[in-house]
């Protein structure tokens, strides 16, 4: 899958995605990752990408249209097949369903505001699809929502996780009540001990809630 990310703050994916799974991802091609600086399609001299918005009144600063739509045409190059995802706490609440609805896709463009908003007709006639990490709290930025979905997507991709961890069992709610508890040696930790059930070799017992 070949993901493209569109961002005001380039640097702040540096780390993250070259960690782990998602690292060795890219490593074995299942997954590329590009990041695209928003501000590199600025033309004027001082690089300007947002604006106190002048119609319709509102707070805030307003991503420009020009701007956005030069880098989003940019990122496609010809192909418009891959879909464009704003991150957006107004966008629907991204979940385990959607992860593997994206994880389907050939392609994906995410889009990260910062702080601000984005031109309403960015949103209307470029913006394919708007998702929020949801949580009743706001952060700075789309980028590390943006995180978050690549995180997810990833490691449903054919090949990414290793066969130990099948995600066949992660749907979620059911992952959370199956899982009995884990524990690794010694079986004595400052006096802590493992329950003895799972000292004798009857693991399924336990599993099976027995
Ligand atoms: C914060 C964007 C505030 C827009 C003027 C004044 C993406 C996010 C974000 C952010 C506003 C997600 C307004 C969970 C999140 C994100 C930054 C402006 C209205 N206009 N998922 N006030 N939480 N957040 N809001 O914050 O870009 S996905």
């Amino acid at each position: 899958m070949h993901v493209d990310i569109l961002t005001l703050f380039p640097e702040m994916f540096a780390g993250p995605l070259q960690a782990s799974m998602i690292g060795k991802a890219q490593d074995s091609g299942l997954l590329a990752v590009d990041i695209w600086n928003i501000r590199d399609y600025a033309l004027d001299k001082h690089a300007i990408t947002d604006d106190s918005p002048p119609y319709g009144g509102g707070a805030g600063m307003v991503l420009k249209v020009d701007v956005l739509v030069r880098a989003i045409e940019a990122v496609r190059g010809g192909d418009k097949s891959a879909p464009v995802v704003y991150l957006t706490p107004q966008g629907e609440q991204f979940n385990q369903r959607i992860a593997a609805e994206l994880a389907e896709l050939p392609a994906m463009i995410l889009l990260c505001g910062h702080y601000e908003e984005i031109d309403e007709r960015v949103r209307q006639k470029w913006v394919d699809r708007e998702l929020s990490i949801g949580g009743d709290y706001v952060l700075t930025g789309g980028e590390l929502p943006a995180m978050v979905v690549v995180d997810a997507v990833a490691r449903l991709l054919p090949g990414v996780l290793g066969d130990s961890s099948s995600f066949e069992q992660d749907s979620f709610q059911d992952g959370l009540l199956d899982h009995p508890p884990h524990y690794t040696r010694p079986a004595v930790f400052r006096g802590l001990d493992v329950p003895d059930v799972l000292l004798s070799g009857h693991h399924g017992l336990f599993a099976a809630g027995g």
